[in-house]
């Protein structure tokens, strides 16, 4: 049976009568069907989740815009890939779950708070070029995480929770205005500063080489 062309016609009628509505389907991103993985403004806060697989995250800033892009991997699927480009967000979180987990911060200069939490599992961590001027919480969670924090400036606080695992800290170039801890929790974990400065001693507990 041949389809009824008249669904066809009547959308294509509704596009020509709407420019505002094609305007507004051309610039949204439709969110996958799923609560795991999202990536939206919530407020002034840029909300990055993944979470169910191994997830592949980067949010990169371009310009004003701030490209993100998250990739999990769930064995017997193909990896799924949902990418946005946004622009406007004041503060950046970043949330993936249980997984081998790869985040990239890179290229971006944030006005209010940077949020990152990784969860269980082995995971690497690189944050680069990336300036903060209110607070920093980096959470690596359980697992033998490696994290590398490259030419960041920091203008608020900064947390740093490694927790359970055999954790690789190296932090570089690093300008940090106010108190930073940094606390590698269980495990046997190394902790390396390369040309760092703090305008006071950052408070470190729980490294052990
Ligand atoms: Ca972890
Ligand atoms: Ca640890």
């Amino acid at each position: 049976m041949r389809p009824s062309p008249l669904p066809v016609l009547l959308a294509a009628a509704a596009l020509l009568l709407s420019p505002l509505a094609a305007d507004a389907v051309e610039r949204r991103v439709p969110e996958p069907h799923t609560t795991t993985i999202r990536i939206r403004l919530k407020g002034p806060t840029l909300r990055v989740r993944c979470r169910g697989g191994d997830c592949a995250v980067s949010v990169v800033g371009q310009g004003p815009s701030i490209a993100v892009s998250v990739t999990r991997t769930r064995p017997g699927e193909p990896p799924f890939t949902f990418a946005r480009t946004l622009e406007g967000a004041r503060n950046i979180a970043i949330e993936t779950g249980i997984g081998t987990d790869t985040v990239e911060v890179r290229d971006l200069a944030i006005p209010g708070f940077l949020r990152v939490a990784t969860g269980v599992g082995d995971d690497a961590l690189e944050v680069a070029n990336v300036s903060a001027a209110r607070k920093a919480s980096i959470d690596s969670g359980d697992g033998d995480d490696a994290v590398r924090l490259t030419s960041v400036s920091f203008g608020g606080k900064v947390r740093f929770f490694a927790k359970a695992g055999d954790d690789d800290v190296t932090l570089t170039d690093g300008r940090f205005g106010s108190r930073v801890g940094l606390n590698g929790g269980q495990g046997i974990d190394g902790l390396v500063f390369e040309g760092d400065s703090f305008t006071e001693p950052p408070v470190v507990q729980s490294f052990e080489r």
